[in-house]
């Protein structure tokens, strides 16, 4: 497992020793053909769906036909510039899994899925893959997709050879899928503060996302005094500035971001006409969640104001927060202390693909530390026993699982 999560992370390596392999790019293409040859390798059968979710599948000989599989697995696909662990780990521990358990020709009573869901980190839409598999998409909003170079995600599949017209057929139904268990990176600090090696994970945070746009008038950067300016800007960077006092007004746990920024037209010499700020907020009460959007929403509406701008919003979309089911903990738990390895639960901060499979199966998950506690970042870093103890704790899992 440690050969093949160094070896995934020269798919879209990067200089300072983190990975870029957003999703449909060339690094994507080529390790999804590497886990190609691992699947022939071990005798596994691969399957990619319309919109590039991957399933590496071990049958079940003497089970019913349609026996619905568990399933376990992560994402391949990165932030611009993230780390080696984020899904990676999950993605290629739920590999070894499947290997270990065709190897060990244990009598499964289900198949059993390695699932790579297709972009987790939304170049075109957050949590992609699995939305398909639970909620679908449209036509239409599938065509109205796009990635952050404007490629249209329609395109983008049907160039990784995918068949994307099929796109809006992948959704399934509660039942279609016995149980799902992901392992992750914590992302966090809270299991190497507290000194544990695994968390169970008791619930995944609430996210939202939109854009505000500010629209001022664009004026000559020389002539114009600063108290005559509509400078759009000011008030956009007025916004940013207020982002944790506004957070803090609504929770102690809610979080708002802006990382993206596009100014127009975008002159060193010309005042702002108009900026779009990208925002990703998230709490982990619904009724919270909805409250921090109007938060920000009217502190925009305020910095606006304070210097004279117009300001609109778009909702992008609000995934609810979702718990995960306590059988399902309780498993975690226990393979966890049958190894003897210290265990803690605690809520995720991060979105996974767990939180919509959520709907489908009861689902679970399994944190090991990050040292530091950082992510989305080429600083990511896991001890390597941290990942040995819970690619330990997926196998019993998905062995109780698979078997009982
Ligand atoms: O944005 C997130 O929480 C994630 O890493 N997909
Ligand atoms: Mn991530
Ligand atoms: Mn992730």
């Amino acid at each position: 497992m440690r050969r093949d999560l160094e070896h995934v992370a020269s798919y879209g390596a990067t200089a300072s020793g983190g990975v870029a392999r957003t999703s449909f790019t060339d690094a994507d293409r080529r390790v999804r053909a590497w886990l190609a040859d691992r699947c022939e390798e071990a005798g596994l059968r691969l399957r990619t769906d319309a919109v590039g979710n991957v399933f590496m599948r071990l049958e079940a000989p003497g089970a019913p036909p349609d026996t619905p599989p568990v399933w376990a697995g992560s994402h391949l696909d990165s932030v611009p510039e993230g780390g080696r662990f984020d899904g990676a780990l999950g993605s290629l521990a739920a590999l070894e899994v499947v290997r270990r358990l065709a190897e060990e020709r244990v009598q499964l009573r289900r198949p059993v899925e390695a699932v790579v869901f297709a972009d987790e980190e939304g170049s075109y839409h957050h949590l992609l893959g699995s939305t398909a598999l639970v909620r679908g998409f449209s036509a239409d909003e599938l065509a109205a997709l796009r990635g952050r170079d404007g490629t249209r995600l329609v395109d983008a599949l049907q160039a990784m050879g995918f068949d994307a017209q099929a796109a809006t057929r992948v959704k399934l139904s509660p039942g279609d899928v016995h149980a799902y268990v992901e392992l992750h990176i914590e992302q966090g600090a809270v299991l190497e503060s507290a000194g544990a090696t695994i968390g169970v994970v008791t619930a995944i945070v609430g996210i939202g996302s939109g854009w505000l746009e500010f629209r001022g008038r664009q004026d000559h950067a020389g002539t114009t005094p600063m108290a005559l300016r509509r400078d759009a800007l000011r008030g956009a960077g007025d916004l940013v500035a207020r982002l944790p006092e506004v957070a803090r007004s609504v929770s102690a746990d809610a979080v708002a971001t802006c990382g993206i920024v596009h100014v127009e037209p975008g002159a060193a010499n010309v005042v702002p006409a108009l900026v779009r700020l990208s925002l990703d907020f998230r709490d982990p009460d619904r009724g919270r969640l909805l409250s921090l959007e109007d938060a920000v929403v009217a502190a925009a509406h305020a910095a606006a104001e304070r210097h004279a701008l117009e300001v609109t919003y778009t909702r992008e979309s609000i995934i609810d927060p979702v718990p995960l089911d306590p059988t399902m903990q309780e498993l975690v738990a226990t393979a966890a202390a049958e190894r003897g390895l210290p265990a803690l639960h605690l809520p995720s901060g991060a979105g996974h693909d767990a939180q919509n499979i959520a709907r489908l199966a009861p689902t679970g998950m399994i944190f090991v530390p990050s040292v530091g506690g950082r992510s989305h970042s080429p600083a990511e870093a896991t001890r390597w026993e941290d990942v040995e103890a819970g690619a330990n704790v997926l196998l019993a899992t998905v062995h109780a699982l698979a078997t009982g």
